[in-house]
């Protein structure tokens, strides 16, 4: 397949779409070698990644300047937005002198400078250099999210992946406005997150993965540094220790985790099975790590969220299982964090500052809407929907299909704001698209399940409900191959989806 790679862009393009622009294609604005990206204080990060994405493609030097010189050029500024951006979003007008950017937050900023390579050519995206002419699609930009959850989930536990693919990951999510990334860190295949106070949760528990290769886990340096760097494209890590199922890696290292004294071995089967295992939650030692495991991530965890799994506990006893969850939510309380959990947590009855992650599939769930009449926020992931390991259609080598076939059509047709029965739109938190990793292996695999659908499950998060139009989305999209295709990155080219010829 081939993608077309120099065509001009237009504000009617941008993924997410906009809340609202307007083009003024004789307000084209060219940048040059000369050209400038005015940044000062804490406007300059926004101007410096703009600047590092820019520099390769077009080879020029785009010095960050505190002030505008009287040719212009391309200006951040923090304040003097309209009231309607609030805190996320942004106010872009570009025309022949000028691209003014403004904001009332450094993350507004970033989300503008998303829109705002999205106005250039796709082959800004190449980390060679190009032939321009770099030409930034002119007019104006209103733009702010619809949700404040826009999230993706990588699962490093069931295969590993390592601190520069996964930095290459939050790249590539931040480019479509996702600001959280959820970390699925511990499952039965694996442990990923160096513990100093339980060091065999990563020696040991970290040393394999699904099929039996040889795994890893980050240490915690390095996860501080990936943590860092997604701050920097003000993507927030919600780190997930998915307790107290899902726990063979930890039980394999501890065996004071288990009822029965005798640690399992490691689960390295290429099966998939799931539910098999369940911390002893009778044992005063399972508190005891509970609370050393959360008390190291929040030292870890700046954005104060962590997320404690509770699904698929099909072995714990049901009132071991209450017991445990609210144990561990006031270890957790007790240590600053704030907390989520599958929706499967709402069993245990969890007071409703606890936030709910849906994974079902119907829609229906009587537990989840009586916990949102209560006051407990949701965030939605319905398998049918937004899970990205699942396949696109049958020939699909890799990925699931327990939840069906999700091609682009099935993951971009549907309203957050209304998919769950008897929940209203107010108790919506926003999205996440999980990337479950049973069968993922590589970096291309990652790309391939993510593109294109996570863009849809981006937009669903971002744009507003009267701007979803199926086949505006597919014409916006085919735009973005080429976009992949200077970046790298492995896509699936979906038949739904009228790529340029
Ligand atoms: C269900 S969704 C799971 C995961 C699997 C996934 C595979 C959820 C909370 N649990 O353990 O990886 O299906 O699609």
């Amino acid at each position: 397949m081939s993608v077309r790679t120099s065509a001009a862009a237009s504000i009617a393009d941008v993924v997410p779409a906009v809340v609202s622009g307007r083009s003024a294609p004789d307000a084209d604005f060219q940048l040059t070698p000369s050209t400038t990206i005015v940044a000062a204080g804490a406007a300059e990060a926004a101007g410096t990644y703009l600047a590092e994405v820019l520099r390769p493609a077009t080879g020029y030097p785009l010095p960050v300047v505190p002030r505008e010189s009287p040719d212009g050029g391309i200006v951040l500024v923090l304040g003097g937005a309209d009231p309607r951006v609030g805190a996320a979003g942004y106010q872009l007008v570009v025309d022949r002198r000028r691209v003014v950017l403004r904001a009332a937050t450094a993350a507004g900023l970033f989300a503008g400078v998303q829109t705002l390579r999205q106005l250039l050519p796709a082959t800004v995206e190449s980390r060679q250099q190009q032939p321009g002419p770099w030409t930034v699609c002119g007019g104006e930009i209103l733009d702010y999210p619809r949700f404040a959850h826009r999230g993706a989930m990588l699962d490093v536990a069931r295969h590993f992946f390592t601190v520069e693919e996964v930095k290459r990951h939050i790249d590539l999510i931040a480019q479509y406005k996702i600001n959280v990334l959820h970390l699925h860190l511990t499952d039965d295949q694996g442990w990923r997150l160096e513990i100093t106070s339980w060091p065999r949760l990563a020696t040991h528990g970290g040393g394999t993965q699904v099929g039996g290769g040889p795994g890893g886990y980050y240490t915690q340096r390095e996860y501080q540094d990936l943590v860092a760097y997604a701050a920097a494209r003000h993507v927030t890590i919600i780190p997930e220790i998915d307790i107290p199922g899902h726990s063979n890696a930890a039980l394999s290292a501890y065996a004071e985790l288990t009822c029965d004294g005798e640690a399992p071995p490691p689960f390295t089967t290429s099966g998939t099975a799931v539910g098999f295992s369940s911390l002893c939650v009778d044992n005063d030692s399972t508190y005891r790590f509970v609370d050393d495991v959360l008390e190291e991530l929040s030292a870890l965890t700046p954005g104060g969220r962590v997320h404690i799994g509770a699904d698929e506990a099909d072995v714990t006893p049901p009132e071991g299982y209450r017991k445990f969850v609210h144990r561990a939510l006031a270890i957790a309380a007790g240590h600053g964090l704030e907390v989520t959990g599958w929706h499967e947590v709402l069993r245990a009855d969890p007071p409703p500052a606890t936030v709910v992650q849906y994974w079902g599939t119907s829609g229906v769930d009587n537990l989840v809407a009586a916990a949102t009449a209560r006051g407990t926020e949701i965030v939605l992931s319905p398998a049918s929907r937004a899970y990205l390991d699942m396949k696109y259609h049958r020939g699909i080598p890799i990925g699931f299909k327990w939840a069906g076939f999700i091609d682009v059509d099935e993951a971009y047709n549907w309203d957050p704001g209304s998919f769950l029965r008897d929940v209203p739109e107010s108790a919506v938190l926003g999205v996440e698209a999980p990337l479950w990793s049973e069968t993922l292996t590589s970096r291309d695999d990652l790309d391939f399940m993510s593109f294109p659908r996570l863009p849809a499950i981006a937009e669903l998060g971002w744009s507003p409900r009267s701007t979803h139009d199926r086949q505006d989305f597919a014409r916006r999209l085919a735009r973005h191959g080429a976009r992949w295709t200077a970046q790298g990155v492995a896509f699936y080219p979906s038949t739904q989806i009228p790529w340029p010829a």
